[in-house]
């Protein structure tokens, strides 16, 4: 017999304490770079410090976080831009697949969501609503991981600076 899966007791059971508290920075193999930060079980913080829209920062990006498996683990949200993002982890392995939706307003003019978010909440829910939204540009890529650390829950110093103002060579450090 096959145990089944319920919202309450789902199969596989779920430890997130091999991600959640940790910071990883990453490339994708068309070269843009990113670091996020687990914050909790709901919360990501995270940086983008180079691609389509380098330069990009943003404060607790409520997302959906599971584990698929042993080493594996998978984070999906909507920005208040309209972009949707589907990140699957495997720190172990050092390898992640990221899937970013982009509406077509971001695919022409990904410049206008490069700023702290948190401070344009406003302004970027009515860039989404103006649009235009389709074709959505998907972006599918596989990343290298070149740093996994653990800091801890909950610390809202671990992304607390714009990605221009670290210093050279910052998000080149490797472990
Ligand atoms: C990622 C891919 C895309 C990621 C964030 C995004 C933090 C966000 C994109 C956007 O809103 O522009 O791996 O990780």
């Amino acid at each position: 017999m096959t145990t089944a899966t319920t919202v309450t007791e789902p199969v596989p059971p779920q430890d997130l304490s091999g991600i959640v508290g940790h910071r990883f920075i990453y490339t994708y193999a068309h070269g843009w770079q990113y670091e996020m930060y687990v914050k909790n079980d709901r919360t990501i913080d995270y940086r983008i410090h180079s691609g389509h829209v380098g330069g990009r920062w943003v404060k607790d990006q409520q997302v959906d976080l599971v584990q698929l498996d042993d080493d594996s683990y998978k984070i999906s949200w909507t920005e208040p831009t309209g972009t949707s993002v589907v990140v699957n982890v495997m720190p172990g392995k050092r390898r992640l697949h990221g899937v970013i939706f982009f509406p077509d307003w971001i695919r022409k003019h990904g410049e206008r969501t490069v700023c702290y978010q948190n401070d344009h909440l406003d302004e970027m829910r009515t860039f989404r609503d103006e649009g235009p939204t389709y074709p959505i540009y998907v972006v599918p890529e596989f990343a290298k991981i070149t740093l996994f650390e653990h800091v801890g829950a909950d610390d809202d110093s671990v992304i607390s600076v714009a990605p221009g103002e670290l210093p050279e060579g910052w998000s080149h450090r490797t472990n």
